[in-house]
């Protein structure tokens, strides 16, 4: 048989948790790298959550280091490779702006050269964002839309995405884009607005917690489970030729509508539990993003499975399960 042999960096987020389930299931040999850090234990939960840390092979590495990630590919020898780890968090781009261009914008660049370097005949995915979008000056996104980045995490984003053209164009590397719209999950990262949310509304349901602290609720955009959009990337280095994809449902809706369904499951109300909090606020936002992902359905033969009403109500019974031990106990 086929030898299938995936490399992800970013496994230990969350679409790194939710890829290795996938390309188990497929039959790949999943490999991942490490960061160290002195909280390992914290670092691979997601992927025990996803009952998957056993079944893959962890390398310690690191995007900054191109160094690392030659030796780790070359010892892995993949025919797929993922690039999802990124400094990914918008609002952290602002007080950690260089950080974040080395990581997300150059690390990319660095992934590239190593996979051309160690792994020339490997497949490689770059994690794109909508966030590239940004100040939109068309109110559909479509793969052929100008970007107009409005943080440094976004302009980051827009350098990586244009390297991974170039060494498409330039080296024949079968490298594609995936331009993800927003997407969620219980394994979220809690600063994320979606878990903070759902997270708020479950401690305060429990008890545990009064008031849940918000920025821009006006702010809206196109969310998705991220459960849905890794098949998309699998699928997109599947195809004969590599290519460049938009991901996202064709909803929108605002920070206002989210906590509105997610404070009505459990019988509560946003108006009487919000506060609107300066201190989430940001020095630019993206007001609106929606996108058309009519490519990826012709193409791939992708389409968002889960609704906006199901992706709630999952993050929210995850988290009271979650906190349920802390008031009984
Ligand atoms: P997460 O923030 O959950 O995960 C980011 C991953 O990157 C973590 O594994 C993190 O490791 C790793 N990482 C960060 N810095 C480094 C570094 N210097 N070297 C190596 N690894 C590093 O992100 P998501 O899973 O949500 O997203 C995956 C990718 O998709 C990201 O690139 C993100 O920017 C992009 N994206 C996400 C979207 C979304 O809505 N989720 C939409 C569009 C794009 P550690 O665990 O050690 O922190
Ligand atoms: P985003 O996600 O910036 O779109 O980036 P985030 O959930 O952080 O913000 C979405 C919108 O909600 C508004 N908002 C708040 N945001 C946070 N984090 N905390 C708050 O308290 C809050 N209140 C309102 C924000 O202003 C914003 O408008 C995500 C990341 O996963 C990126 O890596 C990815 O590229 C893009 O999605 C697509």
């Amino acid at each position: 048989m086929l030898r299938r042999v995936a490399f992800i960096t970013g496994v230990t987020g969350q679409d790194g948790a939710y890829l290795s389930r996938l390309l188990l299931e497929k039959g790949y040999e999943v490999h991942g790298m490490l960061r160290r850090s002195a909280s390992a234990d914290v670092d691979t939960e997601r992927l025990r959550h996803m009952g998957v840390d056993e079944a893959i092979e962890l390398h310690e590495g690191n995007l900054t280091d191109l160094s690392s990630l030659i030796r780790v590919i070359s010892k892995v020898g993949p025919t797929e490779v993922y690039n999802l780890a990124a400094q990914s968090f918008v609002s952290s781009s602002w007080s950690q702006p260089l950080l974040t261009g080395q990581v997300t914008g150059m690390g990319a660049a660095n992934m590239l050269e190593a996979a051309r370097i160690a792994a020339p005949g490997a497949r490689f995915y770059q994690a794109s964002s909508s966030e590239m979008f940004g100040l939109a000056s068309q109110p559909v996104q479509t793969e052929h839309s100008p970007f107009h980045p409005r943080s440094p995490y976004a302009a980051a984003k827009a350098y990586a995405h244009w390297m991974t053209v170039n060494y498409r164009e330039s080296f024949g590397m079968h490298a594609s884009n995936g331009i993800l719209f927003n997407h969620e999950s219980p394994l979220r990262g809690s600063q994320f607005v979606t878990r903070k949310i759902t997270d708020g509304v479950a401690r305060i349901k429990l008890g545990l917690q009064e008031k849940l602290h918000l920025g821009n609720l006006a702010a809206r955009r196109d969310w998705g489970h991220a459960r849905d959009y890794v098949k998309a990337m699998w699928l997109m280095l599947q195809q004969d030729a590599p290519d460049d994809y938009i991901v996202c449902t064709g909803r929108t809706a605002s920070v206002r509508d989210f906590c509105d369904l997610a404070f009505a499951q459990v019988g509560l109300e946003t108006d009487d539990h919000v506060v609107v909090d300066e201190r989430f606020m940001r020095p630019a936002d993206v007001d609106i993003m929606v996108g058309s992902a009519a490519k990826a359905k012709e193409k791939l033969g992708w389409s968002a499975e889960t609704s906006l009403e199901e992706l709630i109500r999952e993050m929210v019974e995850a988290d009271l399960a979650r906190l349920r031990p802390q008031i009984s106990s």
